[in-house]
């Protein structure tokens, strides 16, 4: 079972919320039409990531959407998650698939084509390309062009999607361009309205053909 829509890929930051502020929010993204789930923290414990996470996997199974966990393949593990996401620093994709097994989702930040290439030969099931724009979300990146973007998507033959700084009034940028969907933090994590703005980031989206 490893069957994912990646078009509206809603990624979490805990940092500012209560717990159950962040929680409601979560679920508002999922009510909005967030295809896809990748939990996201930077400062938890291991106890407190694992403690969370089950928490974000029981609201996500009751929308069927799948979990991603981020960086952490003992995590995912360890509460049945559908996935998990590496980048540069953490586990290579090859030894990530090997604990995870074929069907769980494996996906890979890549930056330049044959960086995607090497993520795809080591059994990536997406990818996830970016900064497309400024972030002011945590993270240690640099800005990818929409030209090498598009080379990524022809390169693969795994979804790519964009990251960094969209939104429902810049995405039009991606337009043309064979991406498997969005990623988006604060776009949604930040609204006033999480759920209107997750509804509206994929009208969007879909006007613009992206999904
Ligand atoms: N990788 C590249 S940019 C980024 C990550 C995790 C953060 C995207 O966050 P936002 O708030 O949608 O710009
Ligand atoms: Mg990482």
């Amino acid at each position: 079972m490893k069957k994912f829509d990646p078009s509206l890929y809603f990624i979490t930051d805990s940092t500012k919320y209560t717990e159950e502020e962040f929680l409601c929010r979560v679920e508002q993204a999922l009510q909005g039409g967030a295809t896809l789930l990748q939990l996201r923290e930077k400062e938890k414990s291991t106890r407190e990531y694992l403690e969370l996470a089950q928490k974000v996997h029981a609201i996500a199974k009751r929308y069927h959407v799948p979990l991603i966990i981020d960086d952490r393949v003992d995590v995912a593990l360890a509460i049945d998650a559908e996935g998990v996401h590496v980048g540069a620093s953490d586990m290579p994709v090859a030894a990530a698939r090997k604990l995870m097994g074929d069907d769980k989702i494996v996906g890979a930040t890549a930056k330049t084509v044959p960086w995607a290439m090497e993520a795809y030969r080591q059994g990536a099931d997406y990818l996830g390309v970016g900064a497309i724009y400024p972030t002011t979300t945590k993270v240690k990146t640099v800005l990818t062009s929409t030209d090498t973007l598009r080379d990524i998507c022809n390169a693969v033959p795994i979804p790519a999607n964009a990251i960094g700084g969209l939104n429902k009034d810049n995405i039009d940028v991606l337009e043309g361009i064979p991406v498997g969907g969005i990623c988006v933090v604060s776009a949604i994590m930040k609204a006033d309205d999480p759920k209107k703005a997750a509804a509206e980031l994929k009208a969007r989206a879909k006007e613009l053909g992206l999904c």
